[in-house]
């Protein structure tokens, strides 16, 4: 210590020369470093794509936007997309971009959107994208393909709103190779508890579909409203969606409407898949028509509420019952032993099967605490002959394992394994829904101002840190179908609700859903979303700033 002291004292002049240069060096290299800057950026491995492509070879160029270019698509019914980049691309830079449909390769300085001559590997979504410093060029097989690959080029767009039409955006050159690992990811909007306008519906598809997601899952009825037009029995909507939890107005769907969402969703490549919850979680039906009454069972023990109702107050077997707009869960059931009670069931899914295009129909079969087992085993055995009938596939919460379902059936696991397994055993395939996991209805940590906690606080990196394939013992990776994360809505009830649970959570369980486990870790993935602030500031999603992630200015 005293030599280096000493040594210093002696040698101090020649010591602040040489701190002088060493200065000099530094400022020297940080202003290279904003020079190239301001080209930036040239690589493209290290950009923060979300959800995260299987292969990404990086090439150090640079592709510039301007104002001059066209985006190119390969046929007439692709416009579509073409229209859809041009869109996204003036919310973040001042380009207004016109699509065209052309038949051979474009000129440079353009972007190009062709179907075929993309690798096989890639399937129905997956797209082979390049750039080069002189073209953009996406190529799939199929158009959802091609759209998942827009959406990627979305994500390579530097944030800034530019001054003028002159203004040109870097963009870094490679190959991107990229398809999902699971054909589906998921999210379930809860529309029952608190009613969502189509608009909501709407933009709640936009968000989803950034993040290459597939499904959207419309939990269309519960005990607290009923949210869609049944023609043969109409006061399903107009009795039992005339409320909501909280005892605001709620609302319902016509069937015009639902088409107009399944259309649009379409439109993102996504398909919707519509929810009747049965035979619990029933009461807006049974409000409505009170022959469907099997016998409510109120209060329910270890529910969430002291319980302000009995089975007095809302009614007795056979008879309608009254609007509920507590919280609380499984105190209701459809009658079993009548008639009705499977015209009603037949009736509601030949309407929803007729207006849905898509090949699922979800049943519910959850939290049945009010049914026999022995009708709930033989109600399902019924629902599964009627959705069959009506041309659907059927879906049900991984309850349903308890009945005689197959091959065909598809179980959702949100609770317990050991459903799960017994699904999985009986051939059905799996969604995963872990409750701990991706309940995004689930609070952040015990101060949060919105969501429950009953399964767990969610973190963000708790949302993030699992996988599909290891999460239920005994369940492989071929007999997974896919990840979906359901958002209830007891304690929401505004898109900016909405938001502040998907956001910053959803993008995540997007990248499980998508990208391969092997390459996923969080310690990357978090600078990846911490980069992607801009991303979400830009389209006014209003995201939970999260501690455990550095969010970019
Ligand atoms: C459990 S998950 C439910 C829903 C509630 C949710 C609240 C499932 C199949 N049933 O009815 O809304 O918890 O987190």
């Amino acid at each position: 210590m005293s030599i280096l002291h000493s040594y210093l004292k002696n040698n101090k002049h020649q010591f602040v020369s040489f701190g002088k240069s060493i200065l000099f060096v530094l400022l020297s290299l940080l202003i290279l470093q904003s020079c190239k800057q301001a080209e930036l950026p040239t690589d493209l491995a290290i950009q923060s794509i979300i959800p995260k492509p299987v292969s990404v070879v990086a090439s150090g160029k640079r592709f510039s936007l301007t104002s001059n270019a066209k985006i190119f698509v390969g046929s007439p019914e692709l416009m579509g997309i073409g229209n859809y980049l041009s869109t996204e691309f003036n919310k973040m830079t001042s380009l207004s971009l016109v699509t065209e449909p052309t038949s051979e390769a474009p000129g440079n300085g353009n972007i190009y959107l062709v179907l075929g001559n993309a690798d096989a590997k890639v399937g129905a979504e997956g797209y082979e994208l390049e750039i080069t410093e002189e073209m953009i060029t996406v190529k799939a097989n199929e158009p959802a393909g091609l759209y998942m690959g827009v959406q990627t080029i979305i994500q390579l767009i530097p944030n800034v709103k530019a001054k003028s039409q002159n203004d040109s955006y870097g963009i870094p050159t490679g190959t991107i190779i990229d398809y999902p690992t699971y054909a589906w990811r998921g999210s379930m909007l809860d529309v029952a508890r608190h009613f969502f306008s189509v608009e909501d519906v709407k933009r709640y598809i936009d968000l989803i579909s950034y993040y290459k997601m597939n499904i959207l899952h419309l939990h269309l009825s519960d005990d607290q409203g009923w949210r869609i037009e049944i023609k043969s029995w109409p006061n399903l909507a107009l009795h039992g969606g005339k409320t909501q939890v909280g005892g605001g107005t709620g609302g319902y769907y016509t069937q015009e409407q639902y088409k107009d969402i399944v259309a649009y969703a379409a439109s993102k490549y996504i398909t919707i898949v519509p929810e009747i919850d049965l035979p619990g979680h029933i009461n807006s039906a049974l409000a409505s028509y009170g022959e469907l009454n099997g016998g409510i069972k109120f209060p329910i023990e270890g529910g969430y509420n002291s319980p302000t109702k009995t089975t007095e107050v809302l009614g007795g077997k056979n008879k309608p019952t009254q609007l509920y707009t507590g919280i609380e869960v499984g105190w209701s059931t459809l009658y079993f032993d009548k008639p009705e009670t499977f015209k009603f069931v037949n009736d509601v899914i030949r309407e929803l099967s007729e207006i849905t295009p898509g090949p699922y129909v979800h049943i519910g079969g959850d939290e049945a605490h009010a049914t026999k087992k022995e009708d709930y085993i033989k109600f399902i055995n019924r629902f599964t002959e009627i959705v069959k009938a009506n041309g659907k596939k059927m879906i049900g919460w991984e309850e349903i394992a308890q009945a005689n379902i197959d091959g065909n059936a598809i179980a959702q696991h949100w609770d317990k394994p050991t459903y799960a397994q017994m699904a999985a055993d009986k051939g059905a395939q799996i969604i995963m829904s872990p409750s701990k996991r991706v309940y995004i209805d689930m609070q952040y940590d015990s101060t949060s101002k919105l969501g429950l906690h009953w399964a767990a606080y969610i973190e963000v990196d708790d949302a993030y840190n699992w996988d599909p394939a290891t999460q239920v013992e005994g369940i492989s990776r071929e007999q997974i179908l896919g990840v979906e994360t359901p958002l209830w809505s007891e304690t929401i009830s505004t898109m900016d609700d909405i938001e502040y649970l998907l956001f910053p959570r959803m993008p995540g369980i997007a990248e499980i859903a998508w990208s391969p486990a092997e390459g996923r870790t969080w310690e990357e993935y978090k600078v990846r979303l911490g980069n992607h602030a801009p991303f979400m500031r830009t389209r006014g999603i209003d995201f939970y700033p999260s501690a455990r992630v550095n969010w970019a200015k």
